[in-house]
């Protein structure tokens, strides 16, 4: 089980013939530029790969009307003046004799991944494709695009699997109009865009790409645009769409199968937090991307992403600007009246002390000169991200209770290796009173644990302890974190777990948050408490609404995910805890847990940390209302400090 890649070397055919300033972007180099990247960074041989087959005329109705694909078909016999006559009828589309060919292999290609994915044959995938297919219509070409690859896949996995939700992200950098007008009474079709829109002055210019289109009838609330009206967003932005609307929609929608239009004329693709939904069964399709190196490398770093490594962290002031935040508003406004995770949203007010795209690089240029997005800087930071060598070893594991009670999936390692014994006791002292001397065989194993996530030999770890042990544990982790220069170290403590009190001056390299108790407390803004929600709304609104935007803001180099006596969290949410954390920290986590509950918890743990797609949460929950309160207490302090905390106001 892993990465399907869908390609045909004949993709390569289509060109434009004629002078067109506006679809000479539109070529063949494209794909090559994006294998040649994959080939070089050796993730060509990590995927399943498959040859791409036409697409069958059945196949293409299942979309377009017959006339058009006869249009189409009748182009591979035409002159160069007659097909440029032709593609003049339509916006930003030219026509090739090979056009009919590519369009058909795309299409076919977007299908074979599905089946590849739905069939088991492959986690997920990547189908390298042109001509892209986002803004086709029924009966019509439209912005380079011929046939709607991934409204084809979707119409397929409805027929031929009998899907009944079906999510599609389109993160082209253009609204995908051509599949809003496809599914646009269809609930089985979530669409979800993000575009330039400029309102209304970018192109496709249309008033239906704002955030009020919704969808008709049966499939209203099914539609999701989030116009952005300004240029320049940059990762603070995406973020906070990702988590204020995006995933809990998607959460709460449930798919059975994640399509995503995958366009890299935006941004850098990252899916790594959509590969907690429908099992990880995510299949990608190439639409737009223009700038041959930034494709090539958004391309090798998406096939990375969809193979299990974890994602570089990212990098940037996490502060979303204004008009972002005015955005996600307006998407809110209009969605709320379909989405109950929206309705319940802890959001407090929007404040007026935001940057402007333009205030917040200029900040960058001063904070951290590799941040910078001018064009000839691009290449060394795409490839100082991408180079990132992953860990030998991925996922290991330390504990007092022996191997085979904790069910581990094969390819989890058990840490042998220990620190000096001498070295060991030296920490140890620190807490005298909670180390018996049988601790200490483990302690030396999991401080050995951490040199190697923290070397990067080790990607991931856990380590259980005995309950009395692993406040102290954990204290002593933070202490050698800190002792081997860490910058910032989050701490997600859940259960009776106190903060160590010789931690209260940290330079604000630790940042503590403990799951726990009755009411939500804070004693700074890198220390505070809250309840472990008992429902499933309750708990993704914590972990979208309140930890992840702290993890992102806080960029620590290293997660320690303590689960204390009376944590109280089932595995289903302990996984996608450990699954969603990997993402802002690189994958560097240490899962230190009590031993009473490890037998249970152990195997869905390092199956989350080793990038499985962690088990469904089951049915969706509303929060209570003593859930959503304690999360607007501690959200409503904590923005002044956590930039990523803030969502625009609901109306009332
Ligand atoms: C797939 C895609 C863009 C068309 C732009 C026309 N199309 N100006 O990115
Ligand atoms: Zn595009």
């Amino acid at each position: 089980m892993g990465t399907a890649l869908v390609y045909h070397e004949d993709m390569t055919a289509t060109r434009l013939l004629w002078d067109d300033p506006e679809c000479e972007i539109e070529c063949p180099e494209r794909l090559t530029a994006a294998l040649d990247g994959l080939r070089q960074r050796g993730l060509e041989e990590r995927c399943l790969c498959l040859s791409a087959c036409e697409a069958s005329e059945e196949e293409l109705g299942l979309v377009h009307s017959p006339e058009y694909i006869a249009l189409v078909q009748k182009t591979q016999t035409l002159d160069k003046e007659e097909l440029h006559a032709l593609s003049k009828q339509y916006n930003a589309v030219y026509f090739h004799p090979d056009t009919f060919h590519c369009a058909r292999l795309a299409a076919g290609a977007a299908l074979q991944l599905v089946d590849a994915v739905l069939t088991g044959a492959v986690h997920n995938g990547l189908a390298l494709v042109r001509p892209p297919g986002h803004h086709s219509q029924r009966a019509a070409a439209n912005g380079f695009c011929v046939f709607n690859n991934v409204a084809l896949a979707a119409k397929h996995a409805k027929q031929k699997y009998g899907l009944q939700r079906i999510l599609i992200v389109d993160w082209d950098v253009h609204h995908g109009q051509g599949i809003q007008y496809i599914f646009n009474d269809d609930p089985s079709v979530l669409y979800f865009s993000w575009h330039r829109y400029e309102h209304g002055s970018f192109w496709p210019f249309l008033p239906e790409s704002d955030a009020d289109a919704v969808g008709q009838g049966q499939g209203q609330g099914f539609t999701v645009n989030l116009p952005w009206n300004q240029v320049g967003m940059g990762n603070a932005d995406y973020l906070a769409a990702f988590l204020h609307v995006l995933l809990p929609l998607a959460f709460e929608f449930d798919p059975e199968l994640v399509l995503v239009s995958a366009g890299f004329d935006s941004a850098i693709g990252d899916p790594e937090l959509l590969q907690v939904l429908a099992g990880g069964r995510i299949c990608a399709v190439l639409e737009g991307g223009y700038h041959l190196e930034s494709l090539a490398q958004s391309v090798c770093m998406m096939v990375q992403t969809l193979l299990g490594d974890p994602t570089p962290p990212l990098l940037g002031l996490m502060v979303p600007c204004q008009s972002a935040l005015e955005s996600i508003q307006s998407v809110q406004t209009a969605q709320t009246p379909y989405w109950t995770s929206l309705q319940q949203n802890v959001a407090p007010v929007l404040s007026s002390s935001t940057h402007s795209p333009e205030e917040r690089s200029l900040r960058l240029l001063g904070e951290s000169p590799t941040c910078a997005v001018a064009e000839d800087s691009l290449s060394p930071l795409l490839d100082q991200l991408c180079l990132r060598p992953a860990p030998p070893i991925c996922t290991a594991v330390a504990s007092t209770v022996p191997g085979a009670a904790l069910c581990l999936p094969p390819g989890v390692l058990h840490q042998e290796g220990s620190v000096l014994r001498e070295e060991t006791e030296a920490w140890a002292r620190l807490h005298k009173s909670r180390f018996q001397d049988e601790d200490l065989a483990t302690l030396g194993k999991i401080l050995c644990l951490l040199d190697g996530i923290m070397d990067g030999q080790i990607r991931n770890a856990i380590a259980t302890t005995t309950a009395l042990a692993t406040a102290a544990t954990l204290d002593v982790l933070i202490q050698r974190c800190l002792a081997r220069r860490a910058q910032r170290v989050l701490c997600v403590a859940l259960g009776q777990l106190d903060r160590p009190l010789d931690l209260a001056d940290d330079g604000r390299r630790i940042l503590w948050l403990n799951i726990r108790g009755k009411d939500a407390a804070i004693q700074s803004m890198f220390h505070f408490s809250t309840p472990l929600p008992q429902t499933t709304g309750g708990f993704l609104s914590l972990i979208l609404g309140l930890v992840l935007p702290l993890a992102y803001g806080f960029q620590p180099d290293m997660v320690l995910m303590a689960l204390g006596p009376a944590h109280g969290l089932q595995n289903a949410q302990a996984a996608l805890l450990a699954a969603m954390l990997r993402s802002p920290v690189g994958g560097r986590i240490l899962a230190v847990v009590e031993e009473e509950s490890i037998r249970l918890l152990a195997r869905s743990l390092a199956q989350a940390l080793h990038g499985e797609t962690p088990p469904s949460l089951g049915p969706f929950s509303k929060a209570t209302p003593e859930e959503i309160q304690a999360l607007m207490f501690l959200k409503a302090r904590l923005e002044a400090r956590w930039k990523l905390l803030q969502v625009a106001a609901p109306p009332p």
